[in-house]
C-alpha cells in the first residue's frame, strides 16, 4: 500500500453526509467513482455532477472497480437516524460492516468499498466501522483517523453554536474568522445542583476518551478484534475509575456520592436536557424530565422487545454466580469463577458477562445487563415508539457521560463487581510488602507554589468544526470551549533499598478524598473504592537511598491535550514510530482532567504512593514503538496489559482482617501524604499565557 492511498481513505471521514464526489480536505480532492457507485439520488445526474465537482477539485482520485457487496442490510438503518453500539441490531450491522472492511484485500479495494457504501448507509455506522477497521487492519493501523469531535461536532457542541458557525463561515473570509465561544454550563442553571459538575460530565476530552475506549474495545465484531487481553477486567476497572473520579468531583462540589441505580422500576430523579442538535438528523437529541420511570420496551422499528423483569433475572443470576463462585456455561456445565489465589481471572470472566460482549460465556443465561440498562434508560421517553422519538444520549458512547444518569447506572454495575471482589481472598501482608523497600517521604511540588498544594483553574481552548459542517462554506470554523486545568507538578519520592543489589519495583500513585460528604472520615472498606489512579511506572532502586522524581504529564492514565484534540494537519506526529500508534493513543483520560477541581479554600486529599514487588508485577514484553501513554485505562495495542496485578491493586479487594483504616493498611513500601487541591476561579487562554 502506498501512504497516499491511506491518506485518500481518510478523506472518507470528512463532511460525513456530503457525497464522495464533493471535494474533500485541504487538498480539495474528489473521488472519481464509476457511475454504478452513485446512490439512486445522484445516479441520473452522475456525469454532470462528477464533471461539476471535478472542476472545483484540485485533485481527482481514481477509484478501482470491485465486485460490489449487497448493502441492503445496512440500509435498514436510516441515513438520518442515530446509531448506538449498545443496540443489538446496530451492533450486528457494525460487526458485519467491520468484517466486510477487514476482508478487503488492499487499501485501494477498501477505498473503493467505502466509496460505494458511504453515501448509502448511516454516516455514524460508517464512521464507526471504518474507524474500527482502520485501527485493526495491518495496512492502515499506523494512520491517524480524524478526531471524532471534528467529524461530528453535533455530539460535542451546544446546538445553538451551529447557526453562528454557518453565519461566520458564509460571511467572514477564512483568515479573519473569530472563534465562536461555547458557553460554560449551558445545559442547566444552578437551580439544579447537578449542574455544579457539568464541567466534568460535559468535558469534551472526557467524552472523547469514552468514545475512543469503546472504539478500541468493541462489544461485537471479529473475534480477534474483541478478544483483547483482560478486556472484561478493563471494562470493570476503567468504568470503576470514572465513577470514583465522578464521586470525588461531587464531593468537591458539596454533592453526595452518586447512588447506584439498582432498580429501573423506580423513578430516576436526575433529568438531562442535552441541548445538542443532530446536524445529520436535523433534530434535537431527546431530553429526560425528572422522575421518569423505565418501562418494558417494544420498538419493532429498532428490533427491540425486552421486559424490565429480565434485568432483575439477569442481576439475580449474576449474584448467584458470585455467591456460589461458579458460573453456568451454555452446555449446562459449570466453571469456577473465584480465583484460588493471586491472579484474579474471575473478574475478567465476570466483566465479559456483565458487559455482555461476544466473549460472554453464557449470553442466553446471564443476558445483556449493562447494555440493556443503557437502552432502557435511553428510551425512557418513548419505550413503545409511539412518538417516533429516537434514543437520548445514554445510548451513545460519545455523549452519554454528559448525562448524570450514566454514573448512577455505572455505579450499579460497579457494585456488582465490588460484590464479587468481596468474595475473593484478601491481600496478605506478604502480597503487599516489598521486603527491602521502605518509602521515607513523598511530596508534590508545583512550580512557584507551596508543596503539596495542587492548583486548578479554567482554561480556554479551540476546536475546529469545519470537517463536520456539511454543506457549509470551506475553511476553518473554530469554537472556543472552557475546561478545567491544573498546574503541572512533580512527585518527589524518597525510597530506601536495604538489599545489596539494585532492584526494580512498580511505583503506584493514587489520590483519594479524606472525608465523606459530612466531613467525616470514610471507613476503609468504602474509602478504598474512592482511590483514583494518577500514575503507575517502573522504578529502579539502587542500594541505599533513592530519590524518584516523576512529572505529572508522564501519567500512565492520561494522554496529552494535543492528542485528545489532535488536529490532523497541525499536530500530526512526524516520526514513523510516533505516528504508528497514534490512533490507539487517542484513547486515554485527558491530561487536563487528571486532578479533580478541588475547592477555593483547598480540598483535603490523601496522596498514596506504593512501590510493589516487581516479581508480582512484571509482564515481560517488547514495547518498542508502542504508545503506552494511557496504558492504565486503555491497555497497549496488540500487547498484554502491562501490569500482572489485578487492576486497581492494592485497593481492589477488601482489606485483610483487622484493618479498618488506611493507616492500618500500610506496609513500609507504602506512604501517604496530605495534599490539598486549591481551585482559583480564573480563566487562562491556551497558548497565550494570559488570563481572560
Ligand atoms: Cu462505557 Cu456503559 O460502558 O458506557
Amino acid at each position: 500500500m502506498s501512504r497516499q492511498e491511506v491518506e485518500n481513505l481518510k478523506l472518507m471521514f470528512e463532511r460525513p453526509t456530503e457525497p464522495v464526489f464533493v471535494p474533500k480536505g485541504d487538498r480539495k480532492a474528489t473521488f472519481k467513482v464509476p457511475n454504478t457507485y452513485l446512490s439512486s439520488r445522484y445516479k441520473p445526474l452522475g456525469p454532470a455532477l462528477q464533471t461539476r465537482f471535478g472542476e472545483e477539485a484540485e485533485e481527482q482520485i481514481n477509484v478501482n472497480k470491485i465486485s460490489l457487496p449487497n448493502t441492503r442490510q445496512f440500509e435498514e438503518l436510516g441515513r438520518r437516524e442515530p446509531f448506538s453500539v449498545f443496540l443489538p441490531f446496530h451492533r450486528e450491522l457494525a460487526a458485519n460492516l467491520i468484517t466486510l472492511m477487514m476482508g478487503m484485500k488492499s487499501v485501494s479495494d477498501l477505498t473503493s468499498l467505502c466509496c460505494y457504501v458511504r453515501d448509502r448507509i448511516n454516516p455514524f455506522l460508517f464512521n464507526y466501522a471504518l474507524s474500527v477497521a482502520m485501527l485493526h487492519r495491518p495496512d492502515t493501523q499506523g494512520t491517524d483517523i480524524p478526531n471524532f469531535a471534528e467529524s461530528f461536532p453535533e455530539k460535542f457542541v451546544d446546538g445553538a453554536v451551529f447557526s453562528n458557525a454557518r453565519e461566520e463561515a458564509a460571511i467572514v473570509p477564512e483568515g479573519s474568522r473569530m472563534p465562536i465561544e461555547l458557553p460554560r454550563d449551558y445545559s442547566a442553571s444552578d437551580l439544579e445542583p447537578e449542574n455544579r459538575i457539568a464541567y466534568f460530565r460535559e468535558d469534551l476530552g472526557v467524552n472523547l476518551h469514552h468514545w475512543h475506549w469503546h472504539l478500541v474495545y468493541p462489544i461485537e465484531g471479529p473475534r480477534e478484534i474483541v478478544a483483547k487481553d483482560r478486556r472484561g477486567e478493563l471494562f470493570y476497572y476503567m468504568h470503576q475509575q470514572i465513577v470514583a473520579r465522578y464521586d470525588i468531583e461531587r464531593l468537591c462540589n458539596k454533592l453526595p456520592r452518586v447512588l447506584p441505580l439498582a432498580d429501573l422500576k423506580q423513578p430516576m430523579k436526575e433529568a438531562y436536557f442535552p441541548k445538542l442538535d443532530s446536524l445529520v438528523a436535523s433534530r434535537a437529541w431527546p431530553a429526560r424530565s425528572p422522575n421518569m420511570v423505565c418501562k418494558d420496551l417494544n420498538r419493532p422499528a429498532n428490533r427491540l422487545k425486552q421486559d424490565l423483569d429480565d434485568m432483575t433475572r439477569w442481576t439475580d443470576r449474576l449474584h448467584e454466580a458470585i455467591n456460589s463462585g461458579f458460573i453456568r456455561l451454555e452446555n449446562g456445565s459449570q466453571q469456577t469463577l473465584n480465583a484460588p489465589n493471586g491472579l484474579d481471572e474471575g473478574i475478567d470472566v465476570l466483566g465479559n458477562l456483565l458487559e455482555a460482549n461476544i466473549l460472554s460465556l453464557n449470553r442466553p443465561y446471564y443476558g445483556n445487563l449493562h447494555n440493556m440498562g443503557h437502552i432502557f434508560i435511553g428510551y425512557v421517553h418513548d419505550p413503545d415508539h409511539r412518538y417516533l422519538e429516537n434514543f437520548s444520549p445514554m445510548n451513545d458512547s460519545a455523549i452519554n457521560m454528559r448525562d448524570p444518569i450514566f454514573y448512577r447506572w455505572h455505579k450499579f454495575i460497579d457494585d456488582v463487581f465490588h460484590k464479587y471482589k468481596s468474595t475473593i481472598p484478601r491481600y496478605t501482608v506478604q502480597q503487599l510488602e516489598y521486603q527491602p523497600v521502605r518509602i521515607s517521604s513523598t511530596n508534590i511540588e508545583v512550580a512557584g507554589g507551596p508543596t503539596n498544594t495542587l492548583q486548578t483553574f479554567w482554561q480556554q481552548s479551540d476546536l475546529d468544526l469545519s470537517r463536520g459542517m456539511d454543506f457549509a462554506p470551506r475553511g476553518p470554523i473554530r469554537v472556543r470551549f472552557t475546561h478545567l486545568q491544573h498546574s503541572d507538578f512533580n512527585y518527589r519520592i524518597q525510597a530506601n533499598n536495604s538489599s545489596r543489589n539494585a532492584i526494580q519495583g512498580t511505583c503506584r500513585i493514587f489520590l483519594a478524598p479524606n472525608n465523606d460528604e459530612r466531613g467525616l472520615p470514610i471507613p476503609f472498606t468504602e474509602h478504598r473504592k474512592l482511590f483514583i489512579e494518577l500514575d503507575r511506572f517502573i522504578v529502579t532502586l539502587n542500594p541505599g537511598s533513592n530519590e524518584i522524581v516523576r512529572r505529572s504529564t508522564d501519567s500512565s492514565v492520561t494522554i496529552p491535550f494535543e492528542r485528545t484534540f489532535r488536529n490532523l494537519d497541525l499536530n500530526r506526529p512526524v516520526g514513523a514510530n510516533e505516528l504508528e500508534q497514534f490512533n490507539f493513543c487517542g484513547c486515554g483520560w485527558p491530561q487536563h482532567m487528571l486532578i479533580p477541581k478541588g475547592t477555593a479554600e483547598g480540598y483535603p486529599c490523601t496522596l498514596f504512593v506504593m512501590i510493589s514487588n516487581i516479581e508480582g508485577d512484571l509482564i515481560d514484553q517488547d514495547l518498542s514503538g508502542q504508545c503506552s501513554d494511557s496504558s492504565s485505562f486503555c491497555g497497549i495495542k496488540d500487547r498484554l496489559y502491562p501490569d500482572r496485578r489485578s487492576m486497581g491493586y492494592p485497593f481492589d479487594r477488601e482489606p485483610r482482617t483487622g484493618v479498618n483504616t488506611l493507616r492500618e493498611f500500610l506496609t513500609p513500601n507504602m506512604m501517604t501524604q496530605n495534599v490539598t487541591i486549591r481551585f482559583t476561579d480564573r480563566t487562562v487562554v491556551r497558548g497565550s499565557g494570559s488570563t481572560a
